[in-house]
């Protein structure tokens, strides 16, 4: 039998997109939309302030010395439409265990639906281990 991948860093996506955090540790927060680079593992969804530079030697997925600004992980978590949470378009919400929720969103209705598809990818693969 495989062992449950604790920490399965590769990459499944990244781009840049809108996103603000709504809540913390259930706790609400007031919205800061912002762009922000954004990076799907296969555990968790990374942000960063700024695309980190192309040229900046790699660790696996993780660009060396770029920081990222928050971390979640994606085991149990829950994905919806956010356009109950927004008066923006093309809203994605999701809810980690913990309770912090953040809201993507994109202009591009297929941007949006290319990173719903890859986040559920990743929740569902985590739900069957
Ligand atoms: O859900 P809300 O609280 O109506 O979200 C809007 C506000 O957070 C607003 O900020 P202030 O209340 O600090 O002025 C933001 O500027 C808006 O962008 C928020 O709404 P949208 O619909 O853009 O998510």
């Amino acid at each position: 039998p495989t062992l449950p991948q604790l920490d399965d860093p590769h990459e499944e996506k990244s781009g840049l997109i809108n996103m603000t955090k709504i809540a913390q540790g259930g706790r609400k927060l007031r919205k800061n939309w912002g762009p922000a680079w954004v990076v799907l593992t296969g555990n968790s969804l990374v942000f960063y302030r700024e695309r980190p530079p192309q040229s900046a030697p790699s660790q696996g997925w993780a660009p060396a010395g770029s920081r990222p600004e928050s971390s979640v992980d994606l085991r149990g978590a829950a994905l919806a439409n956010g356009r109950h949470l927004s008066s923006r378009r093309n809203v994605l919400h999701i809810r980690t265990v913990p309770g912090h929720e953040f809201l993507l969103q994109s202009d591009e209705e297929p941007e949006l639906r290319a990173w719903h598809r890859a986040l559920r990818a990743v929740i569902e693969r985590l739900d069957r281990e």
